[in-house]
């Protein structure tokens, strides 16, 4: 078992490193397949494909070891992704976006809730993976000003976020979302629910996702969810994020 670094090494490392990438650590487990090879998007009978990985299983190694990586892109998310397929082709929802189908998610059976969920928030999970993370946004991106404004310093966002990470109970997923004010927010969510649904509390356009089904880190971290949370911190993909948040802030001119 490899130990996870402690959270003041990891802070450490966070204060030396600049904004230039850091070193890929090269993949060490033994039956994985060879490094550095992107996985093969599992085929969908149907509109909604699975997205193409921008990089291996392994890339985010030490932080998300290899085998969860391939069990949650291959097993629950292209699960997700084959049921809401089903529950569309052939029937009266097919034809409407991804994003139509979560804003009026009440009015739809529940398997739209519960995979389109699914498949709609893991798409945004991956994406916003990097192995080149650094553990924080770089000072030249807007997000990093927007994120002091709104919760006083990144700390405070990382503080915050972890916080509601850790306490959403059960399965679910905590959320950085712009919302209908233009304000960032935290929020966290049930289930496969997501922001964009018109069944949560506080909706908004989500920048930046976070699993927190045991799925997700059980494998590596066991019950140990605020690891599996200061994990995430080093491999977030936050030029991603910015993408996002410029997108977000756009479309409300
Ligand atoms: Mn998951």
């Amino acid at each position: 078992m490899r130990k996870t670094p402690s959270i003041l090494a990891v802070f450490t490392i966070i204060a030396l490193s600049a904004c230039a990438s850091k070193p890929r650590t090269p993949a060490t487990t033994p039956e994985a397949p060879p490094s550095g090879q992107i996985p093969q998007a599992p085929e969908m009978k149907g509109p909604f494909q699975m997205p193409r990985l921008d990089y291996s299983f392994f890339a985010l190694e030490p932080h998300f070891d290899a085998r969860t990586m391939q069990i949650h892109y291959e097993k629950h998310h292209a699960g997700y992704a084959k049921n809401l397929n089903e529950a569309v082709v052939g029937g009266p929802l097919a034809g409407l976006s991804l994003e139509d189908l979560m804003r009026e998610v009440s009015r739809h059976p529940a398997v739209i809730r519960n995979h389109g969920g699914g498949y709609y928030n893991h798409n945004l999970f991956w994406k916003n993976l990097t192995p080149d993370g650094r553990g924080f946004p770089c000072r030249k991106l807007a997000i990093a000003g927007a994120l002091d404004a709104a919760f006083g310093s990144f700390e405070k966002f990382r503080e915050a976020f972890s916080a509601a990470a850790a306490s959403r109970f059960g399965s679910g997923w905590a959320w950085l979302i712009l919302d209908g004010e233009g304000k960032l927010v935290i929020t966290t969510t049930a289930n496969q629910d997501n922001p964009l649904m018109d069944v949560v509390e506080t909706r908004g356009t989500p920048l930046l996702a976070l699993d927190v089904w045991e799925h997700a880190y059980y494998l590596h971290y066991q019950n140990r969810r605020a690891d599996y949370v200061a994990a995430f911190f080093r491999v977030i993909d936050w030029e991603e994020v910015e993408r996002r948040y410029q997108a977000a802030t756009k479309a409300r001119e």
